[in-house]
């Protein structure tokens, strides 16, 4: 897969696109990231990028030429072309599963107020965004897409990783991890962990999921898919019972 960012501040994203799984992902040839700035695509001796809106009001919109300019250069056949912008539809984890089946994703950050509504409108596939809060740009939403994204291409994670993976994938939260020491000040690690009894310690773990799940975000638990046993646990949740009286 590949994947392109074009943006007016590539400094903001070269960095932590080298670290960790992105950055090993791409050193294994999983993923070929490129990054773009736009002023490169801007003519003229100053390479304008923004102008101030039609219409008065303020601030700077991103003008259409550098950024037709830009996408033109880097886009293949078979390219989806993402504009991130808060007015964008919710980034999902499985908004990340539809990208990482796409051979190649073109996105593009937003800065100032936004983009000249005419690059929107003929020359994006679809805008991102991903939450319900203000950031400075399309930068650091262009990065959670990547992240998210490039972890579920073929060869981008360990073996350790790819189980992790399949515990989100059932809709739960996580249960609760511990490491050594056994005690660390007063705080004990649950006898369970230490018992060596795998089944057990798998029940448990479940467990633990699925009441996590119940008090932090019920609303995972509609679409869950449970066997008969999480099935009665979440029954006993619901009739006030704690998870230390449902297992032995
Ligand atoms: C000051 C202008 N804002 C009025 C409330 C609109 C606005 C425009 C551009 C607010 C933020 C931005 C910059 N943000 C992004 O480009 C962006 C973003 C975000 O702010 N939140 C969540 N996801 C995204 S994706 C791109």
């Amino acid at each position: 897969m590949r994947i392109d960012i074009i943006t007016l501040f590539p400094g903001t994203v070269d960095a932590p696109l080298g670290e960790s799984i992105v950055g090993r992902a791409r050193q294994r040839g999983v993923v070929e990231i490129a990054v773009h700035n736009l002023r490169d695509f801007a003519e003229g001796r100053h390479q304008v990028t923004d102008e101030p809106p039609f219409g008065g009001g303020g601030g700077m919109i991103l003008k259409p030429e550098p950024l037709a300019a830009a996408i033109g250069a880097v886009r293949r056949a078979g390219a989806r072309v993402i504009l991130l912008d808060p007015a964008g539809r919710r980034f999902t984890q499985a908004v990340a599963g539809e990208l990482a089946r796409l051979p190649h994703v073109i996105l593009v950050c937003g800065r100032y107020e936004g983009v000249d509504e005419r690059v929107r409108q003929h020359l994006v596939d679809e805008e991102l965004s991903i939450g319900d809060y203000v950031l400075s740009g399309g930068e650091v939403a262009a990065l959670v897409v990547t992240e998210a994204v490039t972890r579920l291409l073929p060869g981008a994670l360990g073996d350790e990783a790819a189980a992790e993976r399949d515990s989100f994938a059932r809709g739960l939260l996580e249960h609760p991890h511990y490491t050594r020491p056994e005690i660390f000040r007063d705080w004990p690690v649950p006898p369970v962990l230490l018992s060596g009894d795998h089944a057990r310690i798998a029940r448990w773990r479940r467990l633990m999921s699925l009441w996590r799940t119940w008090q932090r975000r019920p609303d995972l638990l509609e679409t869950a898919d449970l066997s008969p046993e999480e099935q009665k646990w979440v029954d006993a949740f619901n009739q006030g019972q704690a998870p230390s009286n449902l297992i032995a």
